[in-house]
């Protein structure tokens, strides 16, 4: 049995657009993946650090939550992850944002992704790949920031390269 996962990934050290294609590609020999439209989005947090270039995949797959995650992981140390402080620059972060309709809650995973509902980098790009998702019951495409949003597009979703 196989479930949709939506994966967030986000950027704002390196050659951020390089960094999330090349993720995208490892999890693309994971399982089935989609992705959203490549955005910039300006910082959530401290300001006085790089915009972000954010995306989301759906990946279908029939790994557990937790084995997920720790391929997750696994990948965010192979891009040669730092993360100098809370809400600060990263050179990969990837964030289970759902896993299929479950709820978990455990020391190690929040799903659905605490802060989905307000941060337009992880909705917009969400409604991308699912213009009607809910998340418990609330319709993304009626959510205000989706019509306030902050997000360039930088790319079509077009823009990973999965014939490799
Ligand atoms: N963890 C719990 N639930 C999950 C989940 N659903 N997915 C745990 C992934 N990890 C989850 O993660 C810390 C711990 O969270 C992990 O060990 C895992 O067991 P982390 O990636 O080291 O830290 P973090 O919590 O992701 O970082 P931080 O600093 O708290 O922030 P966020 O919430 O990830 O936000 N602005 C823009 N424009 N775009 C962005 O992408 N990202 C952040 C980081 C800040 N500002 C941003 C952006
Ligand atoms: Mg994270």
């Amino acid at each position: 049995m196989t479930v949709l996962s939506y994966i967030g990934l986000g950027s704002n050290l390196g050659d951020s657009q390089q960094i999330l294609v090349e993720a995208v590609q490892k999890l693309a020999a994971l399982g089935p993946v989609k992705v959203s439209k490549l955005y910039q989005s300006p910082p959530m947090g401290p300001q006085d650090q790089p915009h972000y270039v954010n995306a989301v995949a759906q990946l279908e797959t029939a790994l557990a939550p937790l084995e997920l995650l720790d391929i997750l992981q696994g990948f965010e140390q192979e891009a040669g992850r730092v993360r100098l402080r809370h809400w600060g620059e990263r050179t990969l972060d990837l964030d289970l944002l759902l896993y299929g309709e479950k709820n978990i809650q455990n020391e190690r995973l929040t799903v659905p992704h605490v802060g989905i509902m307000e941060r337009d980098f992880v909705v917009v790009p969400l409604l991308d790949l699912d213009a009607t998702l809910q998340i418990q019951g609330q319709c993304l495409q009626a959510l205000a920031l989706v019509q306030q949003s902050t997000l360039t597009v930088l790319a079509d979703s077009s823009w990973v390269n999965f014939d490799l």
